[in-house]
């Protein structure tokens, strides 16, 4: 059997939940129950409208559709408190299977399509995940086979049965169709039985994966209080309604699309989501047109890919958008100068972390708040310190590295002790690993980072993550991920290789090695740097700040 999650968590102080519950920033309800309610005000409303396979369901549908899944879920043996690892392309399987999860207590460990076999056992080990769900086949990867093949993985710690549930039209003999398992029940004794099992508010809702600054992505334990506030927060940021039609195009188990509004926020709001399985332009534009988008959220590298659309077909198929929120990365202040005109409709920053801390710019600011800084944080209660090398504050108007706490930030990660000492202060402080600035109106300008994290396009690698992978070659003696600049993402992986003496090393045979182990194809590295010996610190460490300014250096064709 599974260990009780409780037994893993970090609880908020006592006396802080109460002064959250007083000040109504925790509803004491459920996700599930809250979304029901939704559902029950204004059952006929579209829901949940599945681009790619031109499905559209109600609110009610939707929810009568969670709890059938939920029920079968149950029916097959799982039970409440019991994760399930979700790797699922954004469709509709996604919404529901993640609606019938949050009504019957069973939590959802939201992993990414791109994971393989690497991450996705060390998830489900770590999470003692009794199911998982995955598409049959996603961009020529045969996903079932591999769920399958992490039975083994997984029984060496749960001992018990290992559901492997398979969304597509290819489902093998021997595995559960996903889709089956969400289609219509009987909605009336599905809500009977799923309203008498509906977990805690302070019970743990869905397990979010960390950026990633350790050699594993952590796990972030979310309540419902916490999420419900999240999402209907952010909701009331973007100025999400019923009326709102949001489009979900970025991978959907991320926090941001998620619930920043992103899905969650949007159904609680009362609105409509849409969801496509990528953000590739052409036909972003057109379902944007078809219909009515008025709301999305994107990262920099997919803005500046919309931007050049609209530069060269014109902005008439996104006429009905009103906000485009744009967050995961940092934005450049020229790019972000340029939406509102190309794209005719609001431009809002998020600066958000799946830990918690959620900032905004206002749909109302200034333009030059909303093109030059980040936003600030959604909630009063939200405490933020810039702080130097000491945990000293740093003056105001300085750069200084973030660490914050509040009613929707976690205390700690799951099960990670070790980790918990290092990210999080004795008093609950959560390190984010962001140097920002704040402005004299309270707006926060992310600068840069004191964390071993590579952002490419908004999917975070974790340096020690790939170096680890890396050492795996015998020809490696010493290696150095570091974050290189690129003009379409941001950044992108690039490694520092001193070989064994004797040995050649390339990077072909490196990114083949790293695709045999089995990891998301975004973390392989794209260039390669042999030397004799890495640069280190004063202490001796290694000095990835030289070696980021070097690979700078290199690419602007300057002397090494
Ligand atoms: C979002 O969440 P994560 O957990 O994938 O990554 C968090 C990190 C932040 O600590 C920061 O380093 C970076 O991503 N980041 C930004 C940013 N938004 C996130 N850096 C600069 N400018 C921004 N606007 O990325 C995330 C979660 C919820 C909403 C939006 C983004």
């Amino acid at each position: 059997m599974p260990s009780p999650i409780s037994d893993h968590t970090v609880p908020w102080p006592a006396d802080l939940a109460a002064k959250y519950v007083a000040k109504g920033y925790w509803a004491e309800v459920p996700l599930g129950t809250a979304l029901r309610e939704v559902a029950d005000a204004q059952p006929d409303a579209p829901a949940l409208i599945d681009a790619a396979a031109d499905l559209r369901l109600t609110h009610v549908e939707l929810a009568d559709r969670a709890d059938a899944a939920a029920a079968r879920l149950l029916d097959l043996g799982m039970a409440p408190g019991e994760r399930i690892v979700v790797q699922l392309g954004n469709g509709w399987e996604f919404v529901v299977l993640t609606l019938a999860c949050l009504r019957a207590g069973i939590v959802p460990v939201m992993a990414l399509p791109a994971h393989r076999r690497t991450e996705l056992a060390y998830l489900a080990r770590h999470a003692e995940a009794t199911a998982i769900a995955v598409p049959d086949r996603m961009r020529d990867f045969d996903h079932q086979t591999l769920a399958h093949e992490l039975a083994d993985d997984v029984r060496e710690v749960t001992d018990g049965p290992w559901h492997v549930l398979v969304a597509g039209a290819d489902v093998a003999p021997g595995r559960l169709d996903l889709r089956e398992l969400c289609g219509p029940g009987d909605p009336e004794a599905d809500r009977v039985r799923l309203d008498a099992l509906a977990p805690g508010s302070r019970d743990v809702a869905v397990f979010l994966l960390s950026g990633g600054t350790t050699g594993l992505p952590k796990l972030i334990a979310r309540t419902h209080d916490d999420y419900v506030y999240n999402a209907r927060c952010s909701a009331e940021m973007a100025g999400v309604d019923a009326d709102s039609v949001y489009l979900i195009s970025l991978p959907a188990g991320h926090n941001f699309p998620l619930a920043c509004p992103g899905i969650l926020g949007v159904l609680l709001a009362g609105g409509r989501v849409v969801t496509l399985p990528s953000p590739e332009p052409v036909r972003a534009f057109a379902t944007i047109e078809a219909e009515g988008v008025t709301h999305t959220a994107v990262v920099p590298a997919v803005a500046g890919r919309w931007l050049d659309h609209a530069a060269e077909h014109g902005s008439s198929q996104v006429a009905t958008l009103r906000v485009l929120q744009v967050g995961g990365a940092r934005l450049a202040d020229e790019l972000a100068r340029k939406v509102t005109p190309a794209l005719d409709c609001t431009l809002q920053q998020v600066f958000g972390m799946a830990e918690g801390l959620l900032n905004f710019t206002r749909l109302d600011d200034p333009d030059d708040v909303i093109c030059t800084t980040q936003g600030r944080p959604m909630c009063q209660a939200d405490e933020v310190r810039l702080v130097d090398e000491l945990d000293q504050d740093v003056p105001e108007g300085e750069p200084g590295s973030l660490l914050t706490r509040g009613p929707y930030t976690p205390r700690g990660y799951y099960k990670a002790e070790e980790q918990n000492a290092r990210a999080f202060t004795e008093d609950g402080w959560y390190r984010s690993g962001d140097i920002c600035r704040r402005t004299p109106e309270g707006n926060l300008i992310v600068e840069g980072r004191d964390k071993d994290m590579i952002n490419r396009g908004g999917e975070k690698i974790s340096a020690e993550e790939v170096e680890n992978l890396v050492y795996q070659l015998p020809s490696v003696a010493q290696v150095a991920a570091v974050a290189m600049p690129d003009p379409q993402l941001g950044e992108r992986v690039c490694l520092y290789v001193v070989p064994r003496p004797g040995a050649t090393v390339t990077l072909e045979e490196i990114r083949e090695s790293m695709d045999a182990i089995g990891v998301a194809r975004f973390k392989l590295p794209e260039h390669l740097v042999l030397v004799d010996e890495l640069a280190a610190t004063k202490v001796g460490k290694i000095d990835k700040k030289a070696l980021r300014a070097d690979i700078a250096d290199r690419l602007n064709g300057a002397p090494a």
